[in-house]
């Protein structure tokens, strides 16, 4: 058996697709749509509170295209908390009028495939990547990917040295778009349908593009990447979301 990386492993993380039925919403009157905005607002107030005590953190994107309107993206510390807010969620009036898309559960991961000469849960700069207060950013991209197990392109048959080579190349283009392009790499074998949910955060949308293009050519994802669908999106502040609610 070749030997397993071991993980580092922060904050479980819901990534909740939905699909706004316009045309039910557009059925309420103006009072019924304001509350249900206002129950809404109450809620997001909620995980903000949340995360301004760093105990979790969340973001709320619009989708481009069909595949969902907007995203919630909700990172805990436990299983327990993400199902709970999903839930309440759930319960409130806005939700009644949503379709769901598509949704991801993982945990945020660190693989140690780089040498640790320390506790690497004592470090700020580990714990920081861990518990990740999410950024900003104007843009989201998010995709679920899996490591190939096929024939000779097994990633999980190949020796421990060969692994970190290549995934020192993988950090060698990662840390050229630092600045540019921050990831939150979420671990997701044994929680959902693929072993990991990548999530990159950008003010420029293209830069998306241009890095994982540029991966795309790199031997680990050129020989062992395999991809589920792209989700790319706007952020939604506060202020936006009546706009976007609005009839
Ligand atoms: O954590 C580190 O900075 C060390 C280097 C590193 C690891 C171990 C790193 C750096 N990544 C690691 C692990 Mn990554 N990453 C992806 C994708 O589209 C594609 O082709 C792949 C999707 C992107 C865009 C990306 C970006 N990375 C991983 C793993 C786990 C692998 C395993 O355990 O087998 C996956 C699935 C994955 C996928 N990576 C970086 C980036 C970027 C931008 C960096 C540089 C980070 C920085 O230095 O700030």
């Amino acid at each position: 058996m070749s030997e397993p990386v071991k993980t580092l492993d922060g904050w479980y993380t819901l990534h909740d697709f939905r699909t706004v039925d316009w045309a039910a919403w557009k059925t309420l009157s103006s009072d019924e749509r304001n509350e249900a905005i206002a129950e809404f607002q109450n809620f997001l107030n909620k995980l903000k509170q949340t995360e301004e005590a760093k105990q979790g953190s969340h973001a709320l994107y619009t989708i481009v295209g069909q595949k969902a309107d907007f995203l919630l993206m909700i990172l805990r510390p436990t299983m327990e908390e993400l199902n709970e807010l999903e839930t309440e969620f759930n319960k409130t009036k806005f939700a009644e009028f949503l379709i769901p898309s598509y949704s991801y559960v993982s945990v945020v991961e660190l693989s140690n495939y780089l040498p640790a000469d320390q506790d690497p849960y004592q470090n700020p700069e580990i714990l920081a990547r861990l518990y990740p207060i999410l950024p900003k950013t104007k843009h989201i991209c998010f995709y679920p990917m899996n490591k190939r197990r096929q024939g000779n392109d097994n990633w999980y048959m190949l020796p421990m040295e060969e692994r970190s080579r290549m995934m020192r190349s993988h950090g060698m283009i990662g840390r050229q778009y630092a600045g540019k392009v921050k990831q939150i790499v979420t671990g997701s074998v044994g929680f959902d349908d693929w072993e990991w949910g990548v999530t990159l955060f950008a003010d420029d949308v293209l830069q998306f593009k241009k890095l994982v293009y540029e991966m795309r050519f790199d031997e680990v994802s050129a020989r062992y990447g395999e991809f589920g669908s792209f989700f790319v999106g706007n952020i939604l502040t506060e202020e936006a979301i009546p706009k976007f609610l609005s009839i």
